[in-house]
């Protein structure tokens, strides 16, 4: 019985060596680096709030964000950034403000339309999903 299975086992294994198309290992094998060059602090960016430098007023707001590499605080010029605005409440839903974003003419600047319906702190949660450059991070308003 013994000599059985470790015949067959070699039979099989060969089989599965055979059968699995090469360029499946050969994606595998590509793919394993990309992942870890996305993970690596180099390719991390964050978003920074530009303007305004002034204090933020409640009510309609616009204010420019960029989008910088973590390491060197390099600006990076990605297509887009996803953005959300809310307002931690206490013992309630956090409030949602929509938020509308365009490119400038600035490569890696964005400029955000939003309604801060309320004085206190809101939280701006940016991400970056970028081919290269990939980024969380929350920008802190305090707004007057
Ligand atoms: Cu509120």
């Amino acid at each position: 019985m013994k000599k059985v299975l470790t015949l067959i086992l070699p039979i099989s294994l060969l089989m599965i060596a055979c059968s699995s198309p090469s360029s499946e290992t050969q994606t595998q094998s590509e793919t394993t680096p990309k992942t870890e060059e996305t993970a690596t602090a180099e390719n991390t960016a964050q978003v920074a709030l530009v303007s305004p430098a002034e204090e933020i007023k409640m009510g309609d707001a616009e204010l420019i964000l960029e989008v910088q590499d973590k390491n060197s605080g390099e600006v990076v010029p990605v297509e887009n950034i996803e953005v959300s605005s809310t307002m931690p409440m206490e013992g309630e839903d956090p409030m949602i403000s929509k938020v509308e974003i365009e490119s400038t003419e600035t490569p890696g600047q964005f400029k955000i339309k939003t309604n801060f319906g309320m004085a206190g702190t809101w939280n701006l949660a940016a991400t970056v999903k970028d081919a290269k450059y990939q980024g969380e991070n929350e920008i802190t308003v305090e707004v007057k």
